[in-house]
């Protein structure tokens, strides 16, 4: 069997995505996600115009040896554009091979070490009642563990703070919005949000909170160690992760779980933070880490350091990374949880997928391949539009992390 073209599919069913159909001398096809939200054209022409001509005739089994020549062969290493391309290549060969060996792609990655993969859904409010509700409605949707995020008084834009409740989205059509950010308000106002949520649901529920990069190490602990008795499954993103040294300091002050690595591309963004245990959960993605091989390279060194997986996985990511995390998680032995932002229907119909949720569990299900597909007929109805994700800046007007 030879690798014999492909295709990089943009369709936008509610938000944009970048999909790579690769095909074979055997019209088995595969599929790979290939969305950086924000910057989809940069990932869907480097696929178009630098990867794809290096495919055409070779065996698309050799999944280690094409990973290894896109990366190493390129000398310009790493980076998002390079990453994300080189994972939907990556996804792509495991669902050909899946495909072509008759076996879902989790039988291929060591078979299933769970019956289930544990999800988290977003339950957000613009008020704290609001939240209180979102909260209740996601039990009731089965989820047994739920990050909570909550508009804070005194701060114009928080992030996480939804206009629907299930469908969260903060991408927007034109050019970026400006947000406004105040860590003062925030900090005094997540204790008191997360003591409302245990006096209302007790300690059964697992919890969840994201800062989304905007603290200091020392604010970190500052917060992380007035959030310890409400007993938090983790704490996101509390800082840039840049200098991953600065998580030494947020440890030697609280014991709140730690979750850190939705933007980063490789193992070198998390080789510090893993071997120095400076973090509880690693957050990775396929589709921004160089696929399935490279995300079962980072899960095999987190193994022995007690770090547990933690996949991102909001809207911006399509159903064919959903389908090949899943694949991920009901295989590798340090799983932790899965996060997952229901897709609008619109996106759903465009990818029809095999997974299932039920009771707070994602199924892969048990088609061969990924199980994931694009009606392509469907996704030309819903053409490319541009939109970026929001900048921030502080009241005083200085540029801030979103
Ligand atoms: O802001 O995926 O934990 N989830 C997140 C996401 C990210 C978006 C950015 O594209 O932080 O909502
Ligand atoms: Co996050």
């Amino acid at each position: 069997m030879k690798i014999t073209g492909g295709r990089v599919i943009v369709c936008s069913p509610g938000r944009n995505f970048v999909t790579l159909k690769l095909e074979t001398s055997e019209g088995i096809h595969g599929l790979g996600d290939a969305t950086l939200n924000g910057r989809e054209l940069a990932v869907a022409s480097y696929l178009q115009d630098h990867v794809l001509p290096l495919l055409v005739d070779r065996d698309p089994f050799a999944i280690e040896d094409i990973w290894q020549y896109l990366y190493k062969g390129a000398y310009w290493r790493r980076g998002p554009v390079t990453m994300t391309a080189i994972a939907a290549v990556d996804t792509a060969l495991w669902d050909i091979k899946g495909k072509s060996l008759g076996t879902p792609v989790y039988n291929l990655l060591g078979g299933r070490s769970r019956t289930g993969v544990l999800v988290y859904g977003h339950a957000n409010g613009d008020s704290v009642d609001n939240a209180m509700r979102a909260v209740e409605h996601y039990r009731e949707l089965g989820y047994r563990a739920i990050r909570v995020q909550c508009a804070v008084p005194g701060v114009p834009s928080a992030y996480g703070v939804g206009k629907g409740d299930l469908y969260y989205e903060p991408a927007a059509r034109g050019l970026p919005q400006e947000q406004i950010w105040s860590t003062d308000e925030y900090l005094r106002f997540a204790p008191v949000l997360f003591e409302r949520l245990r006096t209302e649901f007790g300690f059964d529920l697992r919890l969840l909170h994201d800062a989304h990069h905007r603290l200091t190490p020392i604010e970190a602990g500052w917060l992380g160690k007035r959030l310890e008795d409400y007993r938090l499954f983790w704490l996101e993103d509390p800082v840039p992760a840049e200098l991953q040294e600065g998580y030494r300091l947020i440890r030697q002050h609280t014991t709140v779980p730690i979750a850190v690595g939705e933007v980063f591309d490789s193992v070198y963004d998390c080789l510090q933070l893993i071997t120095e245990q400076l973090i509880d959960y690693i957050r990775t993605t396929v589709v921004h880490a160089g696929g399935i091989t490279h995300l079962r390279k980072i899960a095999a060194i987190a193994e022995p350091y007690h770090v547990l997986t933690g996949s991102h996985g909001a809207t911006d990511l399509s159903p064919v990374c959903m389908a090949a995390a899943l694949h991920f998680d009901i295989s590798v032995h340090n799983f932790g949880i899965q996060e997952y932002m229901r897709h609008t229907p619109e996106t759903d119909a465009v990818f029809p997928h095999a997974y299932t949720f039920s009771d707070g569990y994602l199924h892969p299900g048990d088609e061969p391949g990924l199980g994931v597909e694009i009606d392509e007929e469907l996704a030309e109805r819903y053409p490319y539009r541009p939109a970026y994700l929001p900048t921030n800046r502080r009241v005083d007007g200085t540029v801030h992390s979103w």
